[in-house]
């Protein structure tokens, strides 16, 4: 068992250091209730991490019909045992006295308990009425990273052949979008290259914009221990924040935020400059090298450190590391894929990677992230802005072969547009042509940008709103319906994480009160729409996880995300199998690539590219010229400055992200005792020198502003660079524990009050890493103010 205390202080526990090429050892880390011994569990359930998309495997204790505790489980592939504080604690929150257990739907301005037929029938009364008098495009979804693949599988079908809407997206979209963008700009299809062994071998591990210590604790945990092992590897961190990453890393970069394009390009100058390229991988492999060769042969380290405002030796050393390495892994998320030149930016990492030749073997691997535990799963079922299975909504060939897996017609598939992305959803809702938005397993209410926006947007008496949450969140506050969900724990479902790794969840204690699967009300809403195929048999035919997946398998074959070798049986006997997984590769692929680019094939690829400024998509002839024998594609492009840059009212930049104690909006890990008691409120970081130069010093209660919001927080001067203010996003207005909401919306404590509303222009990646702000004093740190629900109210 673990030591309470110090888990929550060193989440990623004690080391077990190894050498190059050796299997990383085990380690078993466990957390029961207080006062449960492990001799009394009765069971120990087979499931993995919904707190993050490392796909840590554990197995969940119950005892008398309860959840009592987790432990890491030692055979899988991904975690060999281990398991982060969040996941150690957060399923308490499961048996939290606050969970929904009944439906709400809204009576004369106010939520009240109601039943399951009632809020469904609201659903279907507004969805038939909305079909008729407006068609499909009148409704919209919008769901997450954090359901299972049979659920995102089923609410895909019903959304577009179902329903026939293109509006359907996930917050996939304020997460992983870039990473899915930038696999398909280089390899022509999402899917993951590398795979987490990669660390095991690596020379050299390049994060960029990743702060891998806090949000992947046991990925983290095994490069700490390669690092205290024999031959360790060397780390590049680019990272404008001093992270426990950066204090391991043989280089640190921190640049101005937003401008990683200028870094990476500075980078690639050098590396080609001193000629450290692998011209036959580029010969055989790909097209494009001559154009990055030119656009960056003016893009030197003296050039970029102006930009970035880093040292030009940092930069050329970091170039004589990366390109000195023999096996390569780089990281990539949101420090890159949350600014203005998101994909651009990821997708000169893939250049590194093909410049030297460095994929497709051992410790030679691209990782572009995703965050959520099973965002991938979003991607791959078509519940975000692609179709599903990775196919091309501009190739008519895929779009047939979709609708005869759904026994529809094609027209029936919207695709006269690429997939309506989340940010035009919510713009659509402003607008009014969308007339009901159905929210799963979100919460936009605090993690979209400019909250005061997404409020008023989500109050707006003429759209109907959907919200189908564990708890009644800020969101669920401003919705009509009021759906409660099972979760982790109480449904069955598969999950993959971010190196392709599949998982089985398994139910392991009842819902609460009537709470349902997601995949319940799902069927259930499919049902009551009476949604048919093309020769009148029902659309959806599977009734439970198992059927479901079984459907999705159909779906998948032949495809890259090929899961037909697998079954719930499968993953019951062992631990964790990577995609694809088919007859030929019945233990599924470690790495992709390993023999030349297979689905960038202008016939096969999910994606014939965008224009890296604009985001316009080319057409079909322009890709075939550009890569008829489905290489991968190196692309160039230009670095140019954020829109929102600093002004002399708004003089700092402001960025956002997380902490290791809590997951997003903290509706799980607020209710957790020791994680909430970690972290309890939002705070303000400022470099010792910024703070000295505004007058300001640790403790003062502040107010960060931008031209749209603000939040009060305590500061707290840490190793960020000069010029930079970060605030953690995880704050709404909800307070724990008594669930005390303040009257008015606006607490001033979620750092999405003062994000701008604005995105990548290709992966449509909202930017929560670049804004102008300025930071004030409203009381110095001995006046006692209270920065939380004491000042809720009060805004100035
Ligand atoms: N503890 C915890 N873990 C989580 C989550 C959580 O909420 N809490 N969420 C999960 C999810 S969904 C996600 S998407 C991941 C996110 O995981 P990360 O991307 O690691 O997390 P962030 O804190 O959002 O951002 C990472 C870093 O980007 C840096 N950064 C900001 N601006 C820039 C820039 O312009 N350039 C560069 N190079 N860096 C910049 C920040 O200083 C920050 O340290 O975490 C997952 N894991
Ligand atoms: N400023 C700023 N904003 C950000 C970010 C940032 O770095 N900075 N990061 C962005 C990123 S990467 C992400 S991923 C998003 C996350 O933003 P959100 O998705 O809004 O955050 P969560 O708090 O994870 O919300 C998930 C909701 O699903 C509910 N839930 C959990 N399990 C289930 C289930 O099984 N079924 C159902 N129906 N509901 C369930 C939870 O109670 C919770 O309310 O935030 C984005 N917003
Ligand atoms: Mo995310």
């Amino acid at each position: 068992m673990v030591d309470e205390a110090d888990r929550i202080k060193n989440p990623w526990g004690a080391r077990t250091p190894y050498g190059p090429g050796a299997p990383w050892p085990t380690r078993t880390d466990a957390h029961l209730a207080p006062g449960v011994a492990e001799d009394e569990v009765e069971r120990w359930v087979p499931s993995a991490s919904l707190l993050h998309s490392n796909g840590d495997a554990m197995d969940i204790a119950v005892r008398q019909g309860r959840i009592v505790g987790v432990r890491g489980r030692a055979t899988d592939r991904v975690n060999r045992g281990r398991l982060g504080p969040k996941d150690l604690y957060g399923w308490q929150a499961n048996a939290s006295p606050d969970r929904l257990t009944r439906p709400l739907v809204r009576e004369g301005g106010r939520l009240v308990e109601s039943d399951w037929d009632t809020a469904m029938g609201r659903i279907v009364v507004r969805s038939k009425d909305l079909l008729e008098r407006h068609g499909p495009g009148s409704i919209g979804f919008y769901t997450t990273g954090q359901l299972f693949l049979e659920e995102y599988y089923t609410l895909a079908v019903l959304a577009r052949a179902g329903i026939g809407t293109n509006h359907l997206d996930g917050n996939t979209r304020l997460c992983t979008a870039t990473a899915a963008e930038a696999l398909k700009q280089t390899f022509g299809c999402d899917g993951q290259p590398g795979s987490y062994e990669d660390i095991d071998h690596a020379d050299v591990i390049a994060l960029f914009g990743h702060n891998m210590a806090e949000t992947q604790t046991v990925l983290w945990t095994r490069v700490l221990d390669r690092l205290a092992g024999a031959e360790p590897p060397r780390l590049v961190c680019v990272d404008p924040r001093h992270t426990p990453v950066a204090r391991q890393a043989a280089v640190h970069l921190a640049p101005r935020a937003g401008t990683n394009l200028a870094l990476l390009n500075a980078l690639l100058h050098e590396i080609i400059r001193t000629d450290r390229i692998d011209r036959d991988y580029l010969d055989a492999h790909t097209v494009g090298f001559a154009e990055l060769a030119a656009g960056v042969e003016r893009c030197t380290p003296q050039w970029a450190a102006r930009i970035c405002d880093v040292p030009a030796a940092s930069i050329e050393r970091a170039a004589e590391i990366i390109g000195g390495a023999e096996r390569l892994l780089s990281t990539v998320l949101q420090g890159v894929y949350q600014s203005h030149q998101a994909t651009a930016a990821a997708v000169q990492v893939n250049n590194l990677h093909l410049v030297r030749g460095m994929l497709g073997r051992p410790g030679c691997g691209v990782l572009q992230m995703n965050g959520q535990p099973s965002a991938q799963n979003t991607r791959e079922c078509g519940a975000d802005g692609d179709l599903p299975g990775f196919r091309n909504w501009q190739n008519d060939q895929h779009v047939a072969d979709l609708a005869r897996v759904w026994n529809v017609t094609p027209e029936r598939i919207p695709h006269y547009a690429p997939p309506t992305h989340a940010m035009q959803i919510f713009r659509y809702a402003e607008q009014g042509s969308i007339g009901m938005l159905w929210i799963t397993g979100t919460n936009p209410a605090v993690s979209l940008p400019e909250l005061s926006r997404i409020r008023s947007v989500l109050a707006k008496e003429e759209l109907f709103v959907v919200a189908q949450d564990l708890f009644a969140t800020e969101t669920a506050q401003l919705a009509d319906v009021v759906l409660p969900a099972a979760t982790w724990g109480e449904k069955t479902g598969v999950l993959t994480n971010a190196d392709r790794t599949v998982h089985l969840s398994e139910k392991a204690v009842e819902p609460p009160g009537e709470a349902r699967p997601d995949l319940d009300i799902f069927l259930d809403y499919a049902a009551r729409m009476d949604f048919r195929d093309k020769d009148g048999d029902p659309l959806i035919a599977w009734h439970d996880p198992e059927s479901a997946f079984r459907a999705w398998q159909r779906c998948s074959a032949g495809r890259p995300c090929d899961y037909t070798g697998l079954s719930y049986d499968r993953l019951r006997e062992g631990s964790g199998i990577q995609w694809p997984c088919t007859e030929r590769a019945p233990d599924g692929t470690a790495r992709l690539y390993t023999d030349g680019i297979t689905w960038a094939d202008p016939d096969t690829c999910e994606s014939y590219g965008k224009d890296l400024v604009t985001g316009a998509s080319a057409e079909e002839a322009e890709y075939r010229s550009l890569n008829p024998h489905g290489r991968a594609v190196v692309r160039a492009a230009e670095y140019l400055p954020p829109h929102e840059d600093t002004s002399p009212d708004f003089p700092l930049q402001l960025i956002t992200g997380r902490t290791v104690h809590h997951f997003h909006t903290r509706t799980k890990t607020g209710r957790v005792p020791e994680l909430n008691a970690a972290a309890p409120d939002v705070w303000a970081e400022l470099s010792p020198n910024e703070a000295a130069h505004q007058g300001l010093s640790d403790g003062d209660l502040v107010q960060v502003g931008t031209p749209r919001g603000a939040v009060r927080a305590r500061l707290r001067t840490t190793g960020i660079r000069d010029g930079i203010v970060f605030l953690p996003f995880h704050y709404g207005y909800w307070d724990t524990p008594a669930g005390h909401r303040p009257p008015d919306h606006s607490a001033g404590r979620a750092a999405n009050e003062g994000t701008v509303t604005d995105w990548d222009p290709v992966s449509k990646q909202p930017l929560f890493k670049t804004a102008a702000a300025r930071v004030t004093l409203v009381a110095r740190r001995d006046t006692g103010a209270r920065s939380t629900s004491a000042t809720a109210g009060s805004r100035t």
